[in-house]
């Protein structure tokens, strides 16, 4: 059976809508949606481990991190779960998602349902950071601010 979750993203100036549509257990997470009033580049885009915003952003804790790696990007074997590397915001401020993930999963005790979306203020390193930046780097790419973020909630199946 398919399953399907949707965060809608809030912040002082940035919002946007992202689903997550995944067919089975087995098959990867399909995340695609719209993020509006960003700056024009690349901003840092990652699943936080908690769905908590009594606190705005600040209370999704850090990326959600079962496996215990260090920060990385999407691509790679040594990455945070919750690791999707940057969108890109165009210069009337509105990025597009379109992004297919295998860690990322609606299923099972590793699944992302009930936690955070966020989206930063500068661009994730995607822990390739080197002398000053190298220690956050490997924590959180030096993605800045938390610019808006939305808990991970079960949608119907679209
Ligand atoms: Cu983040
Ligand atoms: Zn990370």
């Amino acid at each position: 059976m398919s399953n399907c979750a949707v965060a809608v993203l809030r912040g002082d100036d940035v919002c946007g809508t992202i689903w997550i549509k995944q067919q089975s257990k087995d098959k990867p997470a399909e995340i695609s949606g719209e993020i509006k009033g960003l700056t024009p580049g690349k901003h840092g885009f990652h699943i936080h481990v908690y769905g908590d915003s009594t606190n705005g952003c600040t209370s999704a804790g850090p990326h959600f991190n079962p496996s215990e790696k260090t920060h990385g990007g999407p691509c790679c074997d040594n990455r945070h779960y919750g690791d999707l590397g940057n969108v890109e915001a165009g210069s009337d401020g509105v990025a597009k998602v379109n992004i297919t993930d295998k860690l990322v999963t609606l299923y099972g005790e590793h699944s992302v349902i009930g936690r955070s979306m966020v989206v930063h203020a500068d661009e994730d390193d995607l822990g390739k950071g080197v002398g000053d930046k190298e220690e956050e780097s490997k924590k959180t790419g030096n993605a800045g601010a938390r610019k808006a973020c939305g808990v991970i909630a079960l949608a119907a199946p679209q």
